[in-house]
């Protein structure tokens, strides 16, 4: 039986664009209002997922969320024809509006936290869809994720979708989670990274004092527990405050790890040195082999360096060869010090190769290569058991470039989003998606 690690990437919506909706998220500050490319940044993401996938990295796709999000606005009062809610909205609640519509979905890593079977006591792929209660627009995410998941990993003989948690242990998926194992199907070490470790102004510890922490504790204890983790293998860890006060509003941004390899900045952690004393016993008793830490130290890469070249948010891939891959966005090669960093790593063999990849649209929200990307590891006969048609193929990957060249807005500003118009580009868009990846009736205007 072979398992193998599948990355599921998700497709950038129609209707992307710069709200400036995460406090937190230096990137989406610094954008909101700007002139987004929905079909660039679509473009993007498929480049990226495609070039992987002719690499021989297993590679999937999942589709966008419908939006606006109506119901959120007749939720939040507002009544009449569609175009009516829209240009109530506009004038009355703008930030709804803009929730109403954002294509947050698009960055998976924020999907659910997965346990794959070798590491569950009952050996099934265990997801728990993140609540994002954090944030109003993302908060919007979690049912159709749920829907969608459920219907994805149907088998339930073979896969437990959890429902996401109640909205008051805030949770933010894969983010915040790193699986460490010398191969995807030895059981493994699974590292959940909390920002805080109680309601804000209680915890005992440090807090950050500029924005708000995300990942609750007991949010990540709880999604250990549904997933039947080994507390013996299972680590809790804080991370700096100072690194969430920095930008780092996931632990993705500063810190990622793959099989026997783990890349971490100083300031990942409250305290870095005891975090990596817990990785390393609790890896050492359970594997002969080495764990290979990469400890980048702020003389190397500054904590601001670290937040704007998204170096952390690099992804770690082997090909099927066993070489190692760095799969990195362009901010990477524009930093001399990352650059001399990634230089560094290939000359003393711990990487092979480095990628770099144009994923501006979706950098400018703060969203990297790993953030639009969620990690799924998968035995051969739970591999039969998914959709093929979510498989990235050449042909299929094609087929989605045509149909975003054919579909989706060029550009898109915050005026449009009062549009009613986009609906329809946007149902359009969706409604032909779902016959490229052959899902009949997934969305609600489907129905
Ligand atoms: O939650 N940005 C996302 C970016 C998520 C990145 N994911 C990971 N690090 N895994 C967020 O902050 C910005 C949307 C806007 O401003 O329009 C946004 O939601």
């Amino acid at each position: 039986m072979t398992t193998t690690e599948f990355q599921f990437d998700g497709l950038v919506g129609p209707t992307h664009n710069y709200a400036g909706l995460a406090p937190g998220n230096l990137a989406s500050q610094t954008h909101r209002g700007d002139t987004a490319s929905p079909r660039a940044a679509v473009l993007q993401g498929i480049d990226k997922a495609a070039t992987l996938a002719r690499l021989g990295i297993p590679q999937a796709v999942l589709p966008p969320h419908e939006r606006p999000h109506l119901d959120l606005l007749r939720a939040a009062g507002f009544t009449g024809t569609d175009a009516d809610l829209l240009h109530a909205a506009q004038r009355h609640a703008p930030e709804l509006l803009a929730a109403a519509w954002s294509a947050s979905a698009m960055w998976t890593a924020n999907a659910a936290t997965v346990s794959p079977a070798p590491d569950t006591a009952d050996q099934r792929l265990h997801l728990s869809p993140a609540n994002l209660t954090s944030a109003l627009h993302r908060s919007l995410e979690a049912p159709f994720t749920t829907r969608l998941l459920r219907r994805i990993f149907a088998d339930d003989t073979r896969f437990a979708v959890h429902d996401p948690l109640p909205a008051a242990l805030t949770d933010e998926g894969a983010a915040n989670h790193t699986r460490l194992a010398p191969t995807h199907d030895n059981p493994g070490i699974e590292i959940f990274t909390y920002g805080t470790a109680a309601p804000r102004g209680t915890s005992p510890g440090p807090e950050p004092r500029r924005f708000n922490a995300r990942q609750r504790l007991a949010a990540s204890q709880a999604v250990a527990r549904r997933h039947q983790l080994d507390p013996q293998r299972t680590l809790f860890l804080q991370q700096h405050p100072d690194a969430i006060d920095a930008g780092v509003f996931h632990n993705d941004v500063i810190a990622v790890g793959d099989t026997d390899l783990l890349l971490l900045h100083e300031h990942a952690y409250i305290d870095t040195d005891d975090a990596i004393s817990q990785i390393t016993e609790t890896w050492n008793r359970h594997h002969a082999q080495p764990l290979i830490i990469l400890r980048v130290h702020p003389d190397e890469v500054s904590l601001e360096d670290a937040v704007s070249s998204y170096l952390f948010n690099s992804q770690l891939l082997r090909t099927p060869d066993g070489q190692r891959l760095i799969v990195c966005p362009e901010n990477c090669r524009q930093s001399p010090a990352v650059s001399r960093l990634l230089e560094d790593w290939q000359t003393q063999g711990l990487i092979h190769e480095a990628l770099f990849f144009d994923l501006q649209q979706s950098m400018s929200n703060g969203g990297g290569p790993a953030c639009l990307r969620l990690r799924v590891v998968l035995t051969d006969h739970q591999q039969a058991a998914i959709p093929q048609s979510l498989l990235l193929t050449e042909r299929r990957a094609a087929q989605l470039r045509d149909w975003a060249h054919r579909t989706y807005p060029e550009t898109l500003t915050p005026d449009d989003l009062a549009d009613p118009k986009l609906i329809t580009i946007a149902r359009d868009a969706l409604d032909e998606l779902t016959r490229i990846l052959n899902l009949s009736n997934l969305y609600d205007f489907q129905r």
